[in-house]
């Protein structure tokens, strides 16, 4: 029995790779300067991974911006805008293709998504019809030889061609029609890695456990019977779920090795056990890549040992450790009770050696290590701070009633229509302004200390009451409070619920240089005191127009945290939508008017598998409709959403039973709202109006036209006016101007609105 890691995190035990990145970025180092940072941080984690045992070191892992974009790299995928034919991505090319560019020359960059059901985004893949792909510099062959140099002896880590092929986005084309072309440059690679000496390659192939058309299969025969000759033997690496319907195809592929995660699909092992030849190697996932949670050590053994005694097994995490903290001994806050339940990258790593030992030597060698594995299960099984039977029987307790409002949207746009008196196409924003350096500053002297409670608090007010005095300058009706308070709008609720643990230095990478720090759920959730009110009470103190209650959903706050792996996610989803019940109802008895719950993430929670949509949409819908329903009808529920694909859940969306939803619809030219027409989307929309992701200032025309565009499928009274997402991570320079041009171009059509009638 041997051990191995997919992947370890890139960004480094304190984000050294975050710094090192943004301060390239802004000029204040050099290329030199950049490359020897990452340098840096690959050896440790070398070092790291082998000091704790690892016996299969993963090189290629790492990414100065994104693991996707380096396949794209290597395979010379760059799109023609970028300006460099036949080239290879240097390294200005690579983060224009990762972030744009500025000034008068400036290129957009790629598209940016969610990686499979993570928290982590990729950068899409671009393919053009007659586009040119040759070989990059191949920075996975650099890597292998630099670990060699240093005597690590590593397997290194491709994303698969069918993974690459199936998320790329083809323009005018299919992707698939470059597969020959892609194959070939496969080759290429694998050759040179083997030459190189790699005996192994990871080969990571996540799309094997999605659904897969005929098309995918027959490319997935095509590419591994001409992979499998190129040199190494490969380690097919399948994450992220079971492999279900494709489980015996998978394990018929010529690979030398198949890699199946056991956490999440635990019930694969015996089928795949059953069914592989002698001849392959199994590598099963077993400690769990993508939670925090400490594993039960002797439990995992017993389902091993009856295993490893009929043939070779690799024991591994279930997937990469990217999508965890790095370690958690430098947590110094958390308190040790909750401490001793958890794992990050670091103890995870531990686990397998302490795995790999009692199967090779037997449970007496690490008799130890066992026994403090088990005692925290047990603690954790046990514990009083988990377990609140008033919140669960809340829970049992909550009626049908308490998830319908008290009347349909005709009665209810009537009463708040007469509360709020609002024009026609009212003008609002998604919730967040500019966290701007010196929010930031102000906050992280407040955390260290140096900065008292009074003086953090006067320090925000006064943020508050500038961002209402601007709103109501340039003339929105309706305002929010800024959330200068806050964070993250996952991790700010995390800190004020009971059940939730909340880290100092647990940042898992986003996207590029950008972290959260997810919030670890662990217990029974309850709110013992509002979270919100004081906050917006102080803002709608300040003015006559409406102010905004600004939540963040129960689905959101679950797929944004580490969640319990005790009790199914509904379950601790429901507590969640009771504890924010709590606050929208507050919010409405301190006089607020309307109320966002934002569900940002509810859409990207959506199961990898069809099949297992229905089951997650009812309960989705089920806790946001409990999280909103307890108001009167003229208290107006407001709910966001990001990342615009709803065409297959729109039904869903009905069901939320919002009086207005705000979408991302500006870079789709307003296509999205063809299908809410089509559905007879009976409450308000607020379709974005301008892409908030870009430093771009938009033009009043392009607004107004983008208004008249959603009028095509949208009664006028359905329309709100709003960017299309929160502006936290934009300029007050680039702010300004994009809203005030905003409500220039709802005042232009509310004239042209008021001439018709
Ligand atoms: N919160 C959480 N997850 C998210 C988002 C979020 N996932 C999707 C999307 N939004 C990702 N976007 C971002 C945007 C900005 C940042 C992180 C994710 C960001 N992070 C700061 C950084 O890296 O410097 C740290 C923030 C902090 O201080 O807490 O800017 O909004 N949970
Ligand atoms: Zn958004």
């Amino acid at each position: 029995v041997t051990t191995a890691t997919l992947g370890f995190p890139r960004i480094g035990p304190r984000r050294e790779l975050k710094f090192a990145l943004e301060k390239f970025w802004s000029g204040k180092s050099d290329e030199t300067e950049l490359l020897g940072a990452a340098a840096g941080l690959r050896t440790a984690s070398w070092a790291r991974q082998n000091a704790l045992g690892v016996d299969w070191l993963p090189s290629g892992d790492f990414s100065l911006y994104d693991h996707m974009l380096d396949m794209s790299a290597m395979l010379g995928a760059i799109p023609d805008r970028y300006g460099v034919p036949h080239g290879t991505a240097d390294l200005s090319t690579y983060f224009a293709m990762a972030r744009g560019t500025g000034g008068a020359d400036s290129v957009t960059a790629c598209e940016m998504t969610k990686w499979f059901d993570t928290n982590y985004h990729y950068i899409v893949p671009e393919l053009h019809a007659g586009q040119h792909l040759a070989l990059g510099r191949l920075g996975v062959v650099d890597a292998y030889r630099e670990a060699k140099a240093q005597g690590f002896e590593t397997r290194p880590v491709i994303v698969g061609p069918i993974t690459w092929l199936s998320l790329a986005k083809g323009h005018g084309i299919d992707p698939f029609d470059y597969l020959e072309e892609v194959l070939g440059l496969y080759r290429v690679i694998l050759g040179h890695l083997g030459q190189a000496g790699a005996e192994w390659v990871q080969i990571d192939e996540p799309i094997l456990v999605t659904d897969l058309d005929d098309r995918q299969r027959s490319a997935l025969t095509r590419a591994y019977a001409k992979l499998a000759r190129s040199g190494p033997k490969l380690m097919l690496t399948t994450y992220f779920g079971g492999l279900g319907d494709n489980l015996s195809f998978a394990a018929s592929l010529p690979v030398s090795g198949l890699h199946i995660d056991c956490v999440r699909a635990p019930e694969q092992l015996d089928r795949l056990v059953r069914i592989a030849p002698k001849s392959l190697l199994l590598s099963l996932g077993v400690i769990d890549g993508r939670n925090v949670w400490r594993a039960d050590l002797a439990a995992l053994l017993d389902r091993l040992e009856p295993i490893a005694a009929l043939r070779d097994i690799v024991v591994a995490p279930s997937c990469s450790l990217l999508h965890v903290p790095v370690d958690l001994d430098l947590e110094q806050k958390l308190d040790d009770e909750v401490k001793q339940w958890l794992a990050f990258a670091a103890q995870k790593v531990a686990e397998l050696t302490t795995l790999k030992t009692a199967l090779n030597e037997g449970r007496d060698a690490v008799a130890k290590d066992l026994a403090a594995s088990t005692e925290a299960s047990v603690s954790r099984k046990r514990s009083q701070r988990i377990h609140d039977s008033a919140v669960a029987a809340r829970v049992h307790q909550a009626t049908p009633d308490m998830r319908q409002r008290k009347s349909g949207h005709d009665e209810r746009t009537r009463a708040q229509a007469e509360a709020l008196n609002l024009p026609l196409f009212p003008t609002t924003t998604i919730g967040s302004f500019p966290q701007t350096r010196e929010v930031r500053k102000a906050r992280a002297s407040y955390n260290r200390g140096e900065m008292d409670a009074a003086g953090y608090d006067a320090f925000l007010r006064a943020e508050t009451e500038r961002a209402i005095r601007w709103q109501e300058e340039v003339g929105l009706d309706m305002l929010v409070h800024g959330e200068f308070e806050r964070n993250d709008m996952v991790q700010y609720f995390g800190e004020k619920l009971s059940g939730f643990a909340f880290t100092t230095g647990g940042w898992v990478q986003s996207y590029g240089s950008r972290c959260v720090r997810p919030p670890i759920l662990f217990g029974d959730v309850s709110r013992p005191e509002p979270m919100t009110v004081d906050w917006w009470h102080y803002a709608q103190g300040l003015t006559d127009r409406p102010v905004k209650g600004m939540l963040t959903g129960p689905v959101t706050i679950l797929n944004w945290s580490f969640v319990r792996d005790d009790q199914p996610r509904e379950d601790s989803c429901r507590q969640i939508a009771l504890a924010i019940r709590d606050e929208v109802r507050d919010l409405e008895a301190a006089g607020c008017k309307a109320i966002q719950i934002d569900e940002a993430a509810l859409r990207e929670g959506l199961p990898l598998r069809r099949d297992a949509w229905r089951h997650y949409l009812d309960w989705a819908v089920d806790c946001f409709r409990l999280a909103a329903s307890g108001v009167e009808d003229r208290t107006q529920i407001h709910t966001h959403m990001c990342y615009s694909e709803f065409n297959d859940i729109l039904a869903d969306i009905g069901a939320m039973d919002a009086d207005v939803i705000s979408i991302e619809t500006a870079r789709s030219q307003m296509e999205l709202l063809e299908g809410f027409a089509r559905y007879e989307y009976p409450a308000a929309i607020g379709p974005g109006v301008y892409d908030i992701h870009t430093p771009r200032v938009p033009g009043e025309d392009e607004m107004v036209h983008l208004i008249r565009l959603a009028q095509r499928h949208l009664r006028p009274e359905q329309l709100w006016v709003n960017p299309d997402c929160g502006l936290k991570t934009r300029r007050w320079e680039e702010v300004r101007p994009s809203i005030d041009a905003m409500v220039a171009a709802a005042r232009t059509l509310r004239a042209e609105g008021t001439a018709r009638v």
